[in-house]
C-alpha cells in the first residue's frame, strides 16, 4: 500500500502527464495514488490497454493496474486547462514541438516540470532551456532526474529523484507533491548540470552496453562509468555547473542505473551493437526511444565548444555515426596516451592532502581550529601570491591575512603600490582561502598579532627564510613555503614595460630589520 508521508500538509493537487508512455503513465499512476487528479494526453494511447474494469495497463508495464480514475485526452488545451502542474514526459526530440503546440494553453502559475532527459542537436541545449524557449508564459520550470527507472516507480520499489530548479520555491514545491515513501525527492539548484548529466549519462550507458556486447566484464563496465562520469564532470564544470552534482542522484546516482540495469534502453542497445548488430537494427529491436543516440551531436558539439576531452563520448559516436568496428575503438581507448587519474597540480595536491589530513585530525578529536597567518604586499595579485595563501591554508583551519598599507609600504619596504591598500584588500578577501585581512602597519605588529589573533602557525615565503624565527618565542610555528618561481609584481610590470619602483619587494631583504625588538 503506497503512505502518503505528508498527508498533513499536502494539498491535493490537479497534474497534467504530457506523454504516455512506460514513464508518463508510472508517473500517472503513482500520483493518482498519492490523490492527486491526473490527466494525460498523448497523439497515440495504442500502448495503452484498456480493462474491461476501467482500468488499464500499459504495454511494458506488465501486470501494473493504471488506475480507472486518471483521464485521457488527445486535446493539449484540455490536458493544460486547469491543471496546477504540468509534466513533460515525451521523448527528448518531442519537448520543442510539444510546448509550441501547448505553449498558448500554459499559465504563469502552472509549474512545467520536465522528466525528459536530452540535449537538442541543432542547439545544445537542455530540455529546460528548449522548454523556456517554447513557453509563452513565465511559468517555473522544474527538471525530475535521477536513479528512476519507470519500471521500478511502477512497482512502488524505494527511488529517489532530484527536483532542479533556479527557483528553490518551485523545487520545494514539486518536492512536496512528489514525496512519498517510496520516491525520495531532494531539491538541487543546479539545474544546468541535473540535465547534463541525466542527457549525456545515456551516452556512457550505451558504451556500457556495447563493452558487455563485446564480451568484455564488470571491470570494464566499471571503468566505463567511472571515466565516462568524469568526462561529464569536466564538461560540466567547464559550463559553470556545482561539482557535487555530478557526484550526487542525478549524476553518479542516475550514471549506475542507466548503465548496469536490465531495464536501460541504452544499455540494451549498446549491447546488440556491441555484438555485431547493425546500430539501425539495434535500435528497432529496443522498440523505444534510445535517447543516448539523440544526445550525441549535441554533447560533441558542446566538447568543441568547451575544449574538453570526451574519449569515451567520442568513441560511442565513432561507433555509432562512423561505423567504427566496436573491437577496434575498445583497443584504441585502452592505448591512450598514459594520464594522471585527475589533473589537480602539485600544489593543489599537496594542498588537498593537507585539508584532509587536518579534517582527520579533528576529526579523531585532535587539536582544535588551527590559526594560520601570514603577512605581505600582495600587489599585483598573481598566482604566486595564491599559490602562498592556499598552500598556508592547507596548514589550518583559519587563515589571517596581514596586508601591507600604503603607508607601511612608503616608509618601511620603500615601495609604493599599484593597487591602494583597500583595493588590495578587498582582491585578496575575494579568495577562498582567506578567512580575515587585516593591515600591517608596522614591523614590530608580529609579536602582539600572535597573541592577539591567536596564531598558531606565522607562514611566509621563503624569501624571507630565518627572518622572522624570532616568533617561536611567541610560541608559534614558523613557516618558510617555497616562492613560487618566475613570477613576481616587478616582473609582471616590466613584462607591461611600466617603469617606476613599484610592486615586489626583491627576492632578499638583507636590508630591513624585521624585528626592531632587537
Ligand atoms: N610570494 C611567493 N611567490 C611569489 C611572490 C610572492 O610565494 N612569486 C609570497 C611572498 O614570499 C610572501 C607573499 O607571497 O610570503 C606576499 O609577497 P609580497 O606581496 O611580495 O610580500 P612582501 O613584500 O614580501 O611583504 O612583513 C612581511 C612583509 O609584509 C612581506
Amino acid at each position: 500500500m503506497l503512505y502518503n508521508l505528508n498527508e498533513g500538509n499536502k494539498k491535493m493537487k490537479k497534474i497534467g502527464v504530457l506523454g504516455s508512455g512506460t514513464w508518463g503513465m508510472a508517473l500517472a499512476r503513482m500520483l493518482y495514488r498519492l490523490g492527486n487528479e491526473v490527466q494525460v494526453w498523448s497523439v497515440d494511447f495504442s500502448d495503452i490497454i484498456q480493462q474491461s474494469d476501467g482500468t488499464s495497463m500499459h504495454k511494458n508495464l506488465p501486470n501494473i493496474i493504471i488506475p480507472k480514475g486518471i483521464e485521457y485526452t488527445d486535446s493539449l488545451k484540455e490536458l493544460c486547462n486547469d491543471k496546477d502542474i504540468i509534466l513533460v514526459v515525451v521523448a527528448s526530440m518531442y519537448v520543442r514541438e510539444t510546448i509550441r503546440k501547448a505553449s498558448s494553453f500554459i499559465k504563469d502559475d502552472q509549474i512545467v516540470v520536465d522528466f525528459a532527459k536530452g540535449i537538442e542537436s541543432e542547439t545544445q541545449k537542455t530540455m529546460s532551456e528548449v522548454i523556456r524557449d517554447e513557453l509563452k508564459s513565465d511559468s517555473k520550470i522544474v527538471v525530475m532526474s535521477g536513479p528512476s527507472h519507470a519500471e521500478e516507480v511502477a512497482k512502488d520499489l524505494p527511488t529517489t529523484i532530484v527536483a532542479a530548479s533556479d527557483d528553490i520555491v518551485a523545487a520545494k514545491t514539486i518536492q512536496n507533491i512528489f514525496s512519498s515513501d517510496t520516491l525520495r525527492v531532494y531539491t538541487n539548484m543546479d539545474i544546468k548540470g541535473v540535465e547534463i548529466c541525466g542527457a549525456l549519462k545515456n551516452i556512457v550507458a550505451l558504451a556500457a552496453g556495447i563493452s558487455a556486447g563485446l564480451g568484455y566484464g564488470d571491470n570494464a563496465k566499471a571503468a566505463i562509468i567511472t571515466r565516462g562520469m568524469s568526462e561529464i564532470a569536466s564538461l560540466g564544470e567547464k559550463m559553470g555547473c556545482v561539482k557535487e552534482t555530478f557526484s550526487g542522484l542525478a549524476g553518479i546516482g542516475d550514471m549506475i542505473v542507466t548503465a548496469t540495469s536490465v531495464h536501460s534502453r541504452n544499455n540494451k542497445c549498446g549491447f546488440m551493437i556491441g555484438q555485431g548488430i547493425p546500430v539501425k537494427t539495434a535500435i528497432e529491436k529496443v522498440g523505444m526511444v534510445v535517447e543516448g543516440i539523440y544526445a550525441l551531436p549535441a554533447a560533441i558539439k558542446l566538447a568543441e565548444l568547451y575544449h574538453v576531452e570526451m574519449p569515451i563520448i567520442r568513441a560511442v559516436n565513432d561507433i555509432i555515426n562512423n561505423k567504427a568496428n566496436p573491437l577496434a575503438i575498445s583497443v584504441q581507448l585502452m592505448g591512450r596516451d598514459k594520464k594522471p587519474e585527475n589533473n589537480i597540480g602539485v600544489y593543489d595536491a599537496r594542498y588537498e592532502k593537507a585539508i584532509i589530513n587536518n579534517i582527520r585530525e579533528i576529526g579523531r578529536g585532535g587539536n582544535n581550529m588551527k590559526r594560520v597567518i601570514t603577512y605581505g604586499t600582495f600587489d599585483l595579485l598573481h598566482y604566486g601570491h595564491i599559490n602562498l595563501l592556499k598552500r598556508a591554508k592547507a596548514l589550518g583551519d583559519y587563515l589571517i591575512v596581514v596586508i601591507s598599507t600604503d603607508e607601511f609600504n612608503w616608509n618601511e619596504k620603500h615601495k609604493k603600490c599599484y593597487f591602494s591598500y583597500e583595493q588590495r584588500k578587498a582582491l585578496v578577501e575575494a579568495l577562498r582561502y582567506v578567512d580575515l585581512v587585516i593591515p600591517e602597519e608596522s614591523w614590530n605588529q608580529k609579536r602582539s598579532d600572535m597573541h592577539e589573533y591567536h596564531v598558531d602557525t606565522f607562514v611566509i615565503g621563503d624569501d624571507w627564510q630565518g627572518k622572522f624565527d624570532f616568533l617561536k618565542e611567541e610560541g608559534v610555528e614558523v613557516v618558510y613555503l617555497p616562492r613560487t618561481p618566475e613570477i613576481s609584481s616587478s616582473q609582471i610590470k616590466k613584462d607591461l614595460n611600466v617603469s617606476g619602483d613599484v610592486g615586489e619587494s626583491k627576492t632578499e631583504h638583507s636590508d630591513i630589520n624585521t624585528d626592531p625588538k632587537k
